[in-house]
C-alpha cells in the first residue's frame, strides 16, 4: 500500500492554510486568567458589532443548565473565581465536567455566560479593565491580521481549551448535544457539479454532510478512512468518526466552489476541493474559506481527507496538485 495515513496528510503540499491561528493561540494560551477572559470579552463585542451569533437552542442547553443555575446562585467573586479556573484550566469539580463536554455545549455555556454578564447577573468584566501588553497585542492580531472566518475559530479553540485537561480525566463519557434526524431525501438541497471533480464520492460526501446523514457518509470512508479537522490529528476509523460527526458536524452548511482531480499511484486519487463552510452559530454572516485534501483508494473509498482553513480568499483558487 503506498500510503499510511500519516504520509497522506502531505498530499497537495501547496495548500496554504492559516496558521496564524494556532499562532494567536499559542500566544493566547500564554496569558494569564483574567486577561484572556477580558480579551475574548473584547472580541466578541466588536465582533458582536458585525456578525450575528444564533441563540442555542433550550434542548441543546439541557447538559450545561443545572452548572449554569448554580453559577447563577454564586456571589461575584465566587463567580470571577470560578471564571479564572476554567480559564486556567484548575482542578475542581466545574472544570472537570466542563472537560467532559462537547464543543457546542461549551460555546453555549459561555454563550450564556455572556448573555448573563450583559445583564448584569453574573459579575462582567471589571469597566476600564486595562490588558496587558501581551494581551493588547494578541487582541490587534485577531482583530488586523485575521479574517471573520479565523477569528471565529480562535474563540472557538479558546473556549475549547478551557476547564480541566480531558487527556488527565481519566476514563469518562462524553456529553453531546441531541441527534437530529438526518433531512428527509426529499427535502435536501443537493450540490449540482464541482467543476474539476467527476467522482461522485466527493458531492455525496458534501450531500450527505448537509443532510447530517451520518451513517451513509460513514459508508464513503475506508474501513482504516481517516478524517483531520482543522489544526487537529487525524480521526482515524469508522467508530471514532461516527463519534466525532455525531457530536461536532451537525447543521454545518459545505459550499465546495472548484477542484481539480489528480490520479496518484496504485489506484489512488487526489482531489482537491475549495470551497466555503458555514456554521449554525453564524449561518450566512461567516463563510470560512476552506479545502477539502481527499485521497481515494482504488475501491473509490475515502482513506484520508483533510480540512484546512485557508489562509486567504486568494488561496480558493489555489488549485496546484
Ligand atoms: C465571554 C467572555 C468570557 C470568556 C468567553 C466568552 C464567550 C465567548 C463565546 C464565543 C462563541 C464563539 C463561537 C464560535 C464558533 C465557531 C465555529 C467554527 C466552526 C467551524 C467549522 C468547520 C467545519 C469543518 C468540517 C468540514 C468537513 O467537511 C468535515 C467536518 C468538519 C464573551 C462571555 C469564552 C460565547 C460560537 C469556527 C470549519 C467542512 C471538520 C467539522
Amino acid at each position: 500500500m503506498p500510503f499510511t495515513t500519516e504520509s497522506a496528510r502531505n498530499i497537495f503540499p501547496e495548500t496554504l492554510a492559516a496558521d496564524v491561528v494556532p499562532a494567536t493561540i499559542a500566544r493566547f494560551n500564554k496569558l494569564g486568567g483574567g486577561d484572556k477572559l477580558a480579551l475574548i470579552w473584547f472580541a466578541y463585542l466588536e465582533m458582536g458589532k458585525t456578525l450575528s451569533i444564533a441563540t442555542p437552542d433550550p434542548v441543546n442547553m439541557q447538559f450545561a443548565s443545572s452548572t449554569l443555575s448554580q453559577i447563577k446562585l454564586m456571589s461575584f467573586s465566587e463567580q470571577t473565581q470560578l471564571m479564572h479556573d476554567l480559564a486556567n484550566r484548575t482542578d475542581r469539580p466545574i472544570c472537570r465536567l466542563y472537560a467532559t463536554w462537547s464543543v457546542n455545549i461549551k460555546l453555549g455555556f459561555w454563550y450564556q455566560l455572556g448573555k448573563w454578564m450583559e445583564e448584569g447577573l453574573v459579575t462582567p468584566i471589571p469597566q476600564g479593565y486595562q490588558l496587558s501588553a501581551n494581551a493588547s497585542a494578541v487582541l490587534q492580531a485577531i482583530r488586523v491580521v485575521v479574517d471573520p472566518g479565523q477569528q471565529i475559530t480562535i474563540l472557538r479553540n479558546a473556549v475549547v481549551d478551557m476547564g480541566f485537561d480531558p487527556a488527565q480525566l481519566g476514563s469518562y463519557s462524553s456529553v453531546a448535544e441531541p441527534l437530529v434526524p438526518p433531512e428527509d431525501i426529499a427535502e435536501r438541497t443537493l450540490i449540482t457539479a464541482i467543476p474539476g471533480v467527476e467522482n461522485p464520492v466527493i458531492v455525496e460526501y458534501m450531500d450527505n454532510l448537509n443532510a447530517n446523514d451520518f451513517d451513509t457518509l460513514l459508508h464513503l470512508f475506508a474501513l482504516d478512512g481517516a478524517l483531520q479537522p482543522p489544526f487537529q490529528r487525524p480521526i482515524v476509523g469508522q467508530d471514532a468518526l461516527l463519534r466525532f460527526f455525531r457530536e461536532d458536524c451537525q447543521n454545518l452548511k459545505l459550499l465546495p466552489e472548484r477542484g481539480i482531480t489528480e490520479p496518484d499511484e496504485d489506484g489512488y486519487t487526489r482531489i482537491k476541493v475549495t470551497g466555503k463552510v458555514q456554521t449554525p452559530w453564524f449561518g450566512k454572516d461567516v463563510g470560512m474559506n476552506v479545502a477539502w485534501r481527499f485521497l481515494l483508494n482504488p475501491e473509490n473509498k475515502i482513506f484520508f481527507v483533510a480540512i484546512d482553513l485557508l489562509a486567504s480568499a486568494k488561496e480558493l483558487r489555489n488549485l496546484a496538485p
